[in-house]
Order: C-alpha cells, then structure tokens, then sequence
C-alpha cells in the first residue's frame, strides 16, 4: 500500500490544530496530531518543507521503517518539533494499518487490558471556596479523579485558572501574557486547598495538583511533604525534569505520588527517571512524543520499574491524539490515568471521534483506526490565530520556570 499524498490541515476552532492526513493509494486514509502549542508553524514547515516529500511512495505498513528513517535519517535526533512531527506520521500510519485490518486499534496492540480508561478533570477557582465548589461540580458528573488548582492570595493571576471553566484556554495572547509569580505564597497556600478538599469530600476521590515546573527541588520536596496526609493520587511537575537527578532530592523527602513529562519528545527525556524509580508516572503523551510507536516504547521500558503512563491531555493535543491516547491507554499494562480537559463543542464539530465519557471513564470506541477524522470544509473556516500560553516572572522581574 503506497503513500500518494500527505497533507497538513492548520485548523483554529477556538484554538490551533496542525493535523496531517496521509493518503494511499488503495484508498484508505489516516490523520495524525501535530500540534505545538505555541510553535505550531513550525511543526507546519518541519513536515510540508522536510516530510512530506519524502514520505510520497512509500509503503504505509512499514510504520517502523518509517519512523527510524525519519529519527535516525534526519541526523537531527529528537527536540518537540522532530518529534511531533514524527509523531503526526506514526499516529496516521497506524490509523491506516487498523482500518486496512478493519479493526480498532487497541486490536493491533495486542487487545483490551481493561474495560475504560479513568480519566481526570479540570477544576480550578480563584480562591479556595471556588475551586471547592468546582470539585463537586466534577464530582456530580461522575469524575473518579479531579485535579485542583487555586488562585494564590497576592498573585493577581494563576496559570490554570480561569473565568471560564469546563472549556477554558490557557493559549490567548499575540505575545505571551506575562505573569508574577511567588512561590513561598503558593507554597503556603496549597496544603490549605487540599485540607478543605478533603474535609469536604473525603478521601474516595482521587485529587491530583500540577506545580507546573515552578518549584525548586528543595521547595518540591518540602511541596511534596506538606500534601502527603491529603493522599493525592499525584503531584505533576513538581520541579523541571531537564536535570533528572533533581527528582532524587524530591523522592527522598516524600511519598506523594510524582508525576512529570508533558514535555518529554524521548525516552532519553525519561531513562534515568523510570530506572531509579525517582517518579510513579510519566506524563508522556502520542504527539509529542515520537507517536504510538515511541510511547509503547517509553510505557513498556517504564513497566520494569513499575512507572505508569498518565498522558498529557490538555486542549492543546487535538481529540486525534486523544483518540490515539485511548486505544493505547486501554491496552497498556502499566497504565494509570488519562487526562482529559474537554474540548469545546466547536473543536468537536471539526473532528468527529467514536470516543466518549461516561461515568468517570473514556472509551476509544470500536470503529476501524483510532476513530477520529477531520472535516475538512469546516477546517478551513477557521484560519490560524497566533496564540500563547502565559509566561512567569518573579516580583522583582526575573524571568521563570513555565
Ligand atoms: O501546552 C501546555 C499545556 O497543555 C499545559 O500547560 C497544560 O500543564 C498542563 C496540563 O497538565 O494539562
Ligand atoms: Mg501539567
């Protein structure tokens, strides 16, 4: 089965997409995520310009030859733009591969480990009381898992809080927002959510936090030791992962449960994490990290050392890579939770997916491939708008951790 064309659709319905959809010439189709939040033309060029041309004529069932040619052909290694665009291929060719077998995806992994993936959702408030009411609102609607972020008193703004709330979007701005940012006030200010959290739903929810990156190791440490008694199922990017030894500092300190890796393109980003059992999950996800074929690898490297998967799921990873996530999710052994940040109804529209929610839980869905497509038409309503997530500086302006 040959490649005959390989398109990349930009597409902006609320936020950037960038999918590229492979064609063959027995007809069949299959998409893939390539969405960079923030550096989407990039992967746009990386692909039309270097990808796509090389890509025509060759055979789409060599999912593996394909991907180490484009790893190891590039002489580049690595780096979030190599590796979604990567990714973008994998993830289509695997599509193609499960519709030609007329199977869901999951199949070709190797079947269902389980019945539904446990998600978690977002629920954030500008103060303590809003977020709590959030959690319930969560709660109500079937959520097993719900992470919570809260607003700092002193800070005027907090990433991951927001105005809106089911459908929020972190990425607004031509020119990233910038931010102030303390972390001794939000280290003071945290261990008070998660007392009244508990208090108030006791403990047979699972609550996760995200410290997106801003902790030192010290400070995560110290983080990680005050959350312990709220038993939370983890606590993500708790200090930034660059130097992987950093997390010894933080593991020695605590028992609460260490997540960390949305920002991962490797297993390099993550060997020495997973074989000195330094975290209990890697946050990893199918478009930005070399596809379906590098995270089974990741995920099953992990598995020895009893590290599990938690994908990134923020709106930014479009619902083709949501799609792909579950089918992976569902079959992977060491799988723990899948993050689910809703997109909008309009995002929806434009890629109809075999996925849905119920009671806490995601399925794929058993159509052929992964289960998502793109329309095409609608796509081209919505031209792409520059976007940016917000940016940190201390109060005195020293630039910080995102
Ligand atoms: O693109 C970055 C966002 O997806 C990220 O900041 C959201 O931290 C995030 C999360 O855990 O979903
Ligand atoms: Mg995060």
């Amino acid at each position: 089965m040959k490649i005959t064309n390989a398109k990349v659709i930009v597409t902006c319905p609320g936020r950037n997409f960038v999918t590229l959809k492979i064609e063959t010439d027995d007809g069949l189709t299959g998409i893939g995520d390539a969405t960079l939040n923030g550096r989407e033309l990039a992967v746009v060029s990386y692909l039309r310009d270097h990808v796509v041309p090389c890509l025509i004529g060759r055979d789409a069932h060599r999912i593996e030859d394909i991907w180490q040619y484009l790893y190891r052909g590039c002489y580049w290694r690595r780096g979030p733009v190599t590796m979604t665009a990567v990714a973008a291929v994998d993830t289509a060719l695997w599509d193609i591969k499960a519709k030609a077998a007329s199977m869901p995806l999951y199949q070709l992994l190797g079947g269902r480990s389980r019945d539904r993936v446990l998600v978690y959702g977002h629920a954030n408030g500008r103060d303590i009381e809003e977020t709590s009411d959030e959690v319930g609102r969560y709660v109500e609607m079937g959520y097993k898992a719900i992470r919570a972020q809260t607003g700092i008193p002193g800070l005027s703004a907090t990433y991951g809080v927001s105005s809106d709330k089911m459908y929020y979007e972190p990425a607004n701005g031509t020119v990233p927002e910038e931010n102030v940012w303390d972390t001794p006030k939000y280290l003071r200010h945290v261990p008070q959510l998660f007392d009244t959290l508990r208090k108030r739903y006791g403990f047979d929810v699972h609550l996760l936090h995200d410290a997106h990156h801003r902790p030192t190791p010290q400070e995560a440490a110290s983080l990680g030791k005050s959350l312990e008694e709220y038993r939370l199922f983890w606590l993500e990017d708790v200090t930034p992962a660059e130097n992987q030894e950093a997390f010894r500092l933080v593991r020695q300190h605590t028992t609460t449960p260490l997540a960390v890796g949305e920002v991962f393109n490797s297993i390099w980003d993550c060997n020495q994490l997973i074989q000195n059992q330094l975290i209990d999950y890697v946050r990893a996800t199918v478009v930005h990290a070399g596809g379906i074929t590098h995270l089974r690898r990741i995920a099953d490297y992990a598995s020895l050392y009893q590290v599990r998967l938690g994908s990134h799921g923020a709106t930014d990873l479009s619902p083709v890579c949501m799609g792909a996530a579950l089918h992976l999710d569902i079959w992977l052994p060491n799988f723990g939770i899948q993050e689910y940040m809703r997109h909008t109804e309009e995002t929806d529209t434009v890629f109809p997916h075999a996925y849905s929610f119920s009671d806490g839980y995601l399925h794929p869905g058993d159509a052929p491939g992964h289960g998502v497509e793109i329309d095409e038409t609608l796509a081209a309503k919505y031209p792409y708008k520059p976007a940016y997530l917000p940016i940190n500086r201390l109060e005195d302006g020293t630039m910080w951790n995102w």
